[in-house]
Formats: C-alpha cells, structure tokens, sequence
C-alpha cells in the first residue's frame, strides 16, 4: 500500500458519524421519491473509470510546462501514482497506456508490477501525432492519411504494434487518433484524405485479435488548424460502420465547438451502435483538458442522462469504456484524478435518481417545463453521500483528497525522483 492504511482508517474514523447521518437523511429523502439509495450505492461502487498514464504527469500547453517536484520520470513511476489514485478511491483499477510513451523493452514486468500495484490496463492508445527519435518517415504532414504510402505504412506498423503490446498487457482495445489535417485552404484533398485514412485503418483493423476493439476518436481541430480528417461524429461513425462492428466511435467531451450538444451525439451513437466510450474531461473555450465537472457538471450529468436512459432501456451491446482525459498543468495530478473520479461518479449517481418514468410521461405529454423540472430536482440533489459511501464500502477513503494530503506520499517522491530535464506536454 502507497498510502499507509493506517491514515485512511483514521481519517474514516472521524468523518464516518456525519456521513451516516447525511447518509440516513438522503435515503429517507430519496424513498419519498420512491428510490433506494441502496441501489444507488451499489450501481456508484460497480462503475469505474479508467485513467490515462499521462495524466498522473504535469501537463502543458502550447507555451510551457511547469513540473511538479517528485512527478513521475517512467511508466513504473505513474503506475504507482495510479496506484495511489485507486487506493484512495476505488473506481480507476484500470490505466490506459500511450505507446511509445510508455513503451519498456520488458513488456511482461510492466505487466507484473502494474498486477502488484492492483491494477490492470485498459485501451492501449497509439500515436502518430508527433516524430519520434530516430524515426524513418515524419509525421509533419500526417500519419494514417499521409500523402505518402511509406509513411502509412510506418503509421499503420505502430498501430500494430500498440495492438501487440495491449495483447501482452491483457487490453482489449486500441484507440486512434490522429492529428492529420490541414493548415490552409486548398492543403489536402478532403475526399482522398478520407480514403487513404480508411484503407489505412482497414489494415490495422483486419489484425484486431478476437474480442478487440478499435476506438475512432474525433477531434474537431488542433493540431491541424483549418481542416481536421476524422474532425466530429458523424465522420467518425461513417468510418467506424465502414471498418466493421469492432470499430466503434469514442467522444472526448472536448474535442467539439463549445456549443456543440455533446448529450445529443452520445445519443445519436447510442442509438446507431457505435459508442465505443468516452474521455471525460472538462472545457469552457476549446479543448481545455480541465478537469472533469470543474465548469460544467451540468453537461457531465446530461451525458449520464442519456447513458443511464440507454441502461434502462437494455441497448443492444450497449457497454461504453469510460476513462478520464485530462491535462493538469497547475494541480497535484493525483488530486486532479481523485477529483473527476468523483465528479463522474456524482454525475452517475443523479442520473440514476431522475424519475425516468415520469419523464417519459412528460415527454409523451409535451410538458416541456415538467421534463426540464425533473432532470433540474436530480442535479439539486447533493449526492456526495451516495459517492463517499461507495468509496468507504470498497476500502478507500471518505475524504480521499485530504488523506493524500496528510500523507507524506508526494514529498517522499521529491527525493526518491530526481527531476529530469525536459518532458513532454501529453495532451490528447
Ligand atoms: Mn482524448
């Protein structure tokens, strides 16, 4: 154990009095309502979401990275602060690697350690966005869509191999996305990028192992500033019913314009079979990388909506992949983590509260005001009870920041990790 249970169990000691009592007044509310916040607890606790190797590392932008004393320099390093994240709060017992990032020559220890540490790996996620050391072909002017068919063909072997190393990892998924796009008006043929991108994306799909999945992530722009090739959904879906039924369509809250209906696409795809999953992230100009529910929780809780009105409704091979995709450029990343964890899960729980059948009934009824009440009771609802008694059910902590905080974890690492010069930015 990272952090030194002893702190947790004390911690919980002291706040476990109050969160029962609130515990107790939000049941008896919520079964005026004809609710058992039981249920809700154990639908809180089952939910996990996993999160990104990058993210337990100091982001950037454009302009600079400023690191954090005693951040991870390797893999093996952000495994254990994922590990730290999972311990306190039980709902991320999955990573997500990014290859070459996180590439070791040792595949099968990374597997090992990641196992001691409690956790597993999810969607293995490749990158042809920027030039690595000693690199054959560049990427300058795109990957899978390039104009060139060598560099396809590197772009196409590194998919792969991310598909190969997921297999020896235990993942079950590979997630594309690809800067490729234009800079100026007239740059790229739109309709022949497209094509290129999919015969690329055919090879790497006709080497899926059995049960994998290939999620398609859209971006709308940046890097490419003027024209994106798989830029929105609708793209996406078109390549993704193209490629075949493994390959479904991921949504990263921010990569859309700020207005756009994010709730709306998740259903479209619902609705067509194509949610492959989602990173969660927040935004309020672009794509902000902010952390989830930090601007618009909101939104967050209207994405729940539509997943839990899907659950209800017992979608056909209906089983997103969730995972957070986060930049933390001025925070502690772990408590970044352990944070829209809990915004995710509190977005879970109030759609799991909405009165779906009176709902549809205001639906059916065209009672625009009574729908709009509904989905506004769920969101006044604090369900912070509901979120803190399925973490302390499942071993972690009540109060999971302040733990971390009290803890020596971070400052131990100021002197067990040597700052390096120098790092990447790691948005995605
Ligand atoms: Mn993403």
């Amino acid at each position: 154990m990272l952090i030194d249970q002893e702190l947790i169990t004390e911690q919980n000691t002291e706040l476990e009095p109050e969160l029962f009592s609130d515990f107790e007044h939000l049941g008896a509310y919520l079964e005026r309502r004809g609710v058992a916040i039981d249920g809700v607890v154990q639908r809180v606790r089952a939910f996990t979401v996993a999160i990104p190797t990058w993210g337990v590392s100091t982001g950037g932008t454009r302009f600079s990275r400023f690191p954090m004393p005693g951040e991870p320099r390797n893999i093996f390093e952000r495994l254990e602060d994922c590990a730290v994240v999972q311990q306190l709060g039980r709902a991320t017992p999955r990573v997500s690697p990014h290859m070459p990032w996180d590439h070791v020559d040792d595949i099968h220890a990374l597997r090992l350690h990641a196992e001691a540490l409690g956790l597993g790996f999810d969607a293995v996620n490749s990158n042809t966005f920027q030039d690595q050391l000693g690199q054959a072909h560049s990427y300058k002017f795109g990957s899978l869509t390039h104009t060139d068919p060598a560099v396809r063909a590197q772009a196409i072997t590194h998919n792969l191999e991310c598909i190969a190393i997921g297999e020896q990892l235990g993942s079950t998924a590979l997630t594309v996305w690809i800067a490729d796009g234009a800079n100026f008006p007239g740059q790229q043929h739109f309709a022949l990028a497209l094509d290129r991108y999919l015969g690329s994306m055919r090879e790497i799909y006709a080497q899926l192992p059995e049960g994998w999945k290939v999620f398609l992530e859209h971006k709308l722009y940046e890097p490419a500033l003027y024209a994106t090739v798989i830029a929105d959904w609708g793209t996406s879906y078109f390549c993704a019913e193209s490629l075949g039924p493994k390959a479904q369509c991921l949504v990263d809250l921010g990569h859309h314009a700020p207005t756009t209906n994010v709730e709306m696409i998740v259903a479209r795809l619902i609705q067509l079979g194509k949610l492959g999953g989602f990173h969660f992230n927040d935004s309020k100009y672009g794509d902000d990388d902010l952390d989830t529910g930090a601007i618009d929780p909101f939104r967050i809780f209207l994405v729940f909506n539509e997943l839990i009105d899907a659950e209800v409704r017992q979608v056909d091979g209906f089983a997103p992949a969730y995972m957070l995709d986060q930049s933390h450029n001025v925070t502690d990343p772990i408590e970044s983590l352990i944070e829209s964890t809990a915004a995710v899960q509190r977005a879970l729980a109030q759609a799991l509260v909405v009165n779906r059948e009176a709902l549809a009934v205001a639906q059916e009824t065209n009672d625009a005001l009574g729908a709009a009440r509904l989905l506004r009771e769920a969101t006044q609802i604090n369900v912070e009870p509901i979120v803190q008694r399925a973490r302390l059910d499942a071993g972690g902590a009540i109060d999971p920041v302040t733990v971390y905080r009290a803890s020596t974890y971070r400052k131990d690492k100021v002197t067990t990790r040597p700052a390096e010069r120098g790092g990447r930015s790691g948005i995605v």
